[in-house]
């Protein structure tokens, strides 16, 4: 079991592998997280995703540009390759059906990928619409899928503007059907407006919501 500043000390490196684009240091460091008994959530919350809110900012100060930013997200990958299969989360999870995918006019799938492995780790079976999807496709998809929740991500302010449709579309065809949404420009209030059952700020969360969801339906 790492130390503390041990712990530390390897978070901050795998955060710096996917700032500086390092794909082969990120597989490495998080191999060494694992070996050390890191807890995989962590290094994937704050280790991954940690430093890809760093490229984030430095996108923001136009230190990084487009070509940056697909680099980093392929360290990420690797890293998330590596501490996927470690992933558990809670026993007593909800064992649902997810339908989940990025909306129309947004390729940014590096959060949903993360909603997924989540939901996975949790026992869910998740059907993966991908990014960019039509919006009449969740519904088309739903209506095969028939899923206990459609989960729609949005990482784009003009982006989110498909979900109330979406929604809408879903809701016509059935009444019931249940909709968590999530994804940076997202907030309770905009999901509450946007008419979805339920709002998550992260993977976990979201997970977490969509078991309450499912709990209620049951
Ligand atoms: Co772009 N991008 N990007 N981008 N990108 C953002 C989102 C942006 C905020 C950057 C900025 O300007 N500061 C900005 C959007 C502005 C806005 O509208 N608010 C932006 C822009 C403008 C663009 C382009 C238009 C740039 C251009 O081409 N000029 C273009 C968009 C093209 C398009 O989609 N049509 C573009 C392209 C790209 C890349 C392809 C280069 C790359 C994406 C690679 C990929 O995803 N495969 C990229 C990246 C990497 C980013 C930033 C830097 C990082 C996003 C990310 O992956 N974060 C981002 C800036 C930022 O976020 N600070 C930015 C890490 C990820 C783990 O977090 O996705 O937030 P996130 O997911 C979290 C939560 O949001 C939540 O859980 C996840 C994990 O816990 N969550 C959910 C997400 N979905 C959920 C669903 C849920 C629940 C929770 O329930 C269903």
């Amino acid at each position: 079991m790492a130390s503390e500043e041990r712990t530390r000390e390897i978070l901050k490196a795998i955060q710096d592998a996917v700032i500086n684009y390092d794909e082969v240091a990120c597989e490495r460091l998080c191999k060494s997280a694992l070996e050390e008994g890191i807890d995989p959530h962590q290094a994937v919350v704050k280790g991954l995703t940690g430093g890809m809110e760093t490229v984030g900012e430095l996108y923001s100060k136009q230190e990084y540009f487009v070509p940056e930013l697909l680099l980093c997200a392929d360290a990420l990958n690797a890293g998330l390759c590596i501490l996927k299969p470690h992933l558990k989360i809670e026993e007593s999870a909800g064992k649902g059906k997810l339908l989940l995918g990025v909306v129309e006019g947004d390729i940014h799938d590096i959060g949903k990928n993360l909603v997924k492995i989540m939901f996975e780790a949790g026992g869910w079976e998740v059907h993966d619409l991908g990014n960019n999807v039509k919006i009449e496709r969740f519904v088309e998809e739903q209506k095969k899928a028939n899923a206990d929740i459609v989960a729609l991500s949005a990482l784009m302010a003009t982006s989110m503007l498909a979900m109330p449709k979406i929604i809408q579309g879903l809701r016509t065809w059935s009444p019931s059907v249940k909709v968590i949404v999530g994804g940076a420009p997202l907030s309770p209030e905009i999901a509450r407006r946007y008419g979805a059952d339920a709002y998550a700020p992260d993977a976990v969360t979201a997970v977490k919501e969509s078991t309450n969801l499912l709990r209620n339906v049951m």
